[in-house]
């Protein structure tokens, strides 16, 4: 595995949250509330049953903002869609281990489009999975994907510390799905350096600002597990 990782906490903003009507807007207003990513969740039907983005929503991200956007691919064909996410000017792209036989190969794929490449992981899969395969990111599902508001499903906790011993700070994980401040405490203290944040935290007021900085707060502090609920 190489030796990237990133230094600080990292905070994601899940664009499917936001007002869809107003989306060049509200990446601005996550950008000056001090989000440092956007999080751009594509499905299509098939390997979840929910639809959502394509590369052309990319490109339009991609001309209101300069943040980083981070693609997260729940397709079930992940391979055939890298050249397009690369010329719509996204910066990184997650398959799920779930659906490519040869991550290898498309792992590579798109670090030659000019992408930074990461493996998700669904719930019931074996972070162990990833132990031979040599990407810089993994993103730990904590709901199973498909929608925005479920539930964070308590073996996270225990899969990013697993993960986090496993890859041994070469890898950066991130953890998606009801990422409240309170579980993003949680998989912080296992391992976990990026942080998706959906209807749990950024978008569950107006106020992009005060919600980020109640993340970062949460995020300051080392909680033991034993110290939270992880509703
Ligand atoms: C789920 C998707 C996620 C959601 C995020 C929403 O399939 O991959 O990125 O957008 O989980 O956040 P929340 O806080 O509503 O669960
Ligand atoms: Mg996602």
């Amino acid at each position: 595995m190489s030796p990237h990782r990133p230094q600080a906490d990292k905070l994601s903003a899940s664009i499917m949250c936001s007002r869809l009507g107003e989306l060049a807007n509200e990446v601005c207003k996550l950008e000056a509330a001090g989000i440092d990513s956007i999080h751009v969740d594509v499905m299509d039907g098939h390997f979840v049953p929910n639809l959502t983005f394509g590369p052309d929503i990319v490109a339009v991200l991609r001309c209101a903002t300069s943040l980083p956007l981070h693609v997260h691919l729940m397709v079930t064909d992940p391979g055939a869609y890298v050249r397009r996410f690369a010329e719509a000017g996204a910066n990184s792209v997650y398959f799920h281990i779930e659906a490519e036989r040869y991550p290898w190969r498309l792992a590579a794929q798109i670090g030659e489009a000019g992408m930074t490449p990461g493996i998700a992981l669904n719930p019931s899969t074996a972070v162990d999975l990833i132990r031979h395969i040599d990407v810089p990111h993994v993103l730990v599902m904590a709901v199973e994907p498909g929608f925005a508001g479920q539930r964070w499903l308590p073996p996270t906790v225990h899969r990013v510390r697993e993960l986090s011993q496993i890859t041994r700070g070469r890898v950066g994980i991130g953890v998606d799905g009801n990422v409240s401040p309170e579980n993003a405490a949680l998989a912080k203290a296992a391992g976990a350096s990026l942080f998706v944040c959906g209807t749990s935290s950024l978008f569950s007021g107006d106020d992009y600002a005060s919600e980020v900085r109640r993340m970062r707060t949460a995020l300051s502090f080392d909680e033991s597990p034993s110290r939270h609920s992880a509703s």
